[in-house]
This record gives C-alpha cells, sequence and structure tokens, in this order.
C-alpha cells in the first residue's frame, strides 16, 4: 500500500514536470496530425503504385498484382488490404501511399505504423517489408526502405518507421508502404490499422 502511495506521488510530480516543460515551449509549434487508416470504407484517399518486373510467361505483361480491400482478414474491425504479387521473377514492389499536407519549411518527425499478417512464419525471407517517408514520390523499389522481413511470424505482427523530414515550402509529406518480393513465388499479405503521426 505504502508503495502504491510512493508511486503515485511520483507519477504526479512527473505530470508537473513534464506539463512545465510543455508550458515554455514556443506557442508557434505545429500541432501533432495522427491519421489512421483501418480500410473500413475502402482505400480512401491510399493510391496503389507498383515496380513491378516484366512477366516472361506473358511477353508484353509485367507480373501480376493486386491491391484490394478484403474482408477475409482483419486486425481491427471486419477488412483490411490484401497485397497480392506474383514474386516467380524474384522481384517487384507494391505500395499504397498518400500525401500529408504538413506546415512548411518545419521539422516534423513523421512515423507510420501497421500491421501486417502473414501466413506462416518462415527463417528464409520471402518478402521484405517496405517504406517511405519523404518530400517526393516513391515510384520504384530503389525509393523503398526496408523495414523488416515480412514472415517474422504467422499472423499479425506490427511494424514501423520514422523520419526526420524538412517539409520543404509546400509542406507536402508523403507516407507509402508495402511489400517487395525476394523469393520466387506468388505471395499474399493482408495489411491493416495504419497510424501515421506528425509531431
Ligand atoms: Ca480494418
Amino acid at each position: 500500500m505504502k508503495k502504491t502511495i510512493y508511486i503515485v506521488a511520483a507519477v504526479v510530480i512527473i505530470a508537473a514536470a513534464l506539463t512545465g516543460v510543455i508550458l515554455i515551449q514556443p506557442s508557434n509549434k505545429p500541432q501533432t496530425v495522427t491519421l489512421s487508416q483501418g480500410f473500413e470504407d475502402g482505400l480512401g484517399v491510399w493510391v496503389k503504385g507498383a515496380d513491378v518486373p516484366a512477366d516472361p510467361n506473358h511477353p508484353g505483361q509485367n507480373v501480376n498484382w493486386t491491391i484490394n480491400v478484403v474482408a477475409n482478414q482483419s486486425y481491427a474491425g471486419n477488412h483490411s488490404a490484401q497485397f497480392y504479387i506474383n514474386g516467380l521473377q524474384d522481384d517487384g514492389t507494391i505500395w499504397l501511399t498518400r500525401n500529408l499536407t504538413l506546415t512548411p519549411d518545419t521539422a516534423r518527425n513523421v512515423t507510420v505504423s501497421f500491421q501486417l499478417w502473414s501466413s506462416s512464419e518462415s527463417f528464409n525471407t520471402l518478402a521484405n517489408v517496405v517504406a517511405y517517408i519523404g518530400t517526393k514520390n516513391a515510384t520504384s523499389e530503389g525509393d523503398f526502405q526496408v523495414i523488416g522481413a515480412a514472415n517474422q511470424a504467422a499472423g499479425w505482427k506490427s511494424y514501423s518507421y520514422s523520419v526526420e523530414v524538412e517539409t520543404g515550402a509546400s509542406g507536402n509529406v508523403n507516407v507509402a508502404l508495402g511489400i517487395s518480393a525476394v523469393w520466387e513465388t506468388h505471395m499474399t499479405y493482408y495489411i491493416d490499422d495504419i497510424v501515421v503521426t506528425a509531431v
């Protein structure tokens, strides 16, 4: 019981100290922006993108890929985004991206976190989970940062990526996330519960 009182007292002191810190910050600090996407109403403002190789089995075409909102898997609610790619060429990156409009000419710490579902755990990396945060549009695999292997667990696993961004004159910052095939197989993953924050 005594211990509980000490803990409560410590929390109160820390809270008071933190409040003091907040009060002395300049009042023009940009507000924290938080956006979430759980795919309960479709893709919303998120846009599909891909950088995939030609398919030698179908001359003149690229390998098949799709990103669709589906109801057969979900981390929260009833829907998620299903990512499918024919990885038989051992190559190909597909993603969802959206734009943030932030205060121009400020330095912001932008984080994207999300849940990814894999059907199995594998010691081989079948696909990488990739992300991009920055002021340009991510258009190729090379624009993306690998943030982890996709097959670390059977079921849902959380991923996160943060970048300190100079917002520039427009204040436009793009966030993208997806998967990149590195094993010769067809692959399907699900993504849900995306949260983007700019602080
Ligand atoms: Ca959902």
